[in-house]
């Protein structure tokens, strides 16, 4: 069940079985259709994420726009969300890495109006991003649907409790002691909920198998004139 006050005091939550055989099976077809060129490659031409997949796969996008993804976020947030981003994250053996502790703070926008509180505006790979404010990323959410089991050797998330609260500079996340860190195993199916703000690092896999979640992000915030989601 849905613990929003969890969610408010922690910064995340796992949930164990949210969503629908369907549900996932029609994300998995969705995804296993997208073209090489859709996805981010290492040298050795393996295949390990999709930045962006909500503009790439029109199919993802009605998926996440409506459906069981996008009403988790309305019930954590309890109000209408609107689809910010989707990334796949595809680890596994030939593309593997260490993502180091950051909070998510680069956001993919549309256009490029100054708005009070916007900061850090960039653009990567021809798209605009700028960090929102904090009363912005109070009404954010990721949901995290976990297409692959995800044990502690298998990449799982390290969070850090709470870090959800404030905007870090990376300076304060480089001085996070070790003991913060709260290992998150998630089982195939499951779905972990998290604040884009809570401190988190994932280290390589050390199975010989695939690690895919789908790392999808809903806002509830009534954006600045001329600031728009993608
Ligand atoms: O799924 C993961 O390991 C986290 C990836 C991540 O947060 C990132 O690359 O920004």
């Amino acid at each position: 069940m849905i613990s929003a006050t969890d969610i408010d005091r922690e910064g995340y939550q796992i949930l164990t079985a949210p969503l629908s055989r369907d549900t996932l099976l029609q994300i998995e077809d969705v995804l296993g259709s997208a073209r090489d060129e859709s996805f981010r490659q290492r040298r050795n031409g393996s295949r390990y994420a999709i930045r962006n997949a909500h503009l790439l796969l029109p199919g993802l996008r009605s998926l996440l726009e409506a459906g069981a993804i996008r009403e988790l976020a309305c019930d954590v947030l309890e109000q209408p969300v609107t689809l910010v981003s989707a990334t796949l994250f595809d680890k596994q053996p030939g593309a593997n890495w260490f993502v180091p502790p950051h909070q998510d703070l680069q956001t993919p926008i549309q256009g490029r109006t100054e708005a009070p509180g916007w900061i850090n505006w960039s653009v990567k790979a021809g798209q605009q991003y700028a960090e929102p404010p904090l009363e912005v990323f109070r009404q954010m959410l990721a949901v995290r649907v976990h297409l692959d089991e995800c044990p502690g050797e298998n990449g799982a998330l390290e969070v850090v409790p709470g870090s959800h609260r404030m905007r870090l500079s990376e300076e304060d996340v480089s001085l996070i002691p070790e003991r913060a860190f709260r290992l998150c195993p998630v089982d195939v199916g499951e779905v972990m909920l998290m604040n884009p703000l809570l401190v988190h690092r994932s280290r390589s896999s050390r199975l010989p198998k695939r690690r895919r979640v789908l790392h999808v992000v809903y806002s509830a915030a009534v954006l600045p004139q001329g600031i728009e989601w993608t």
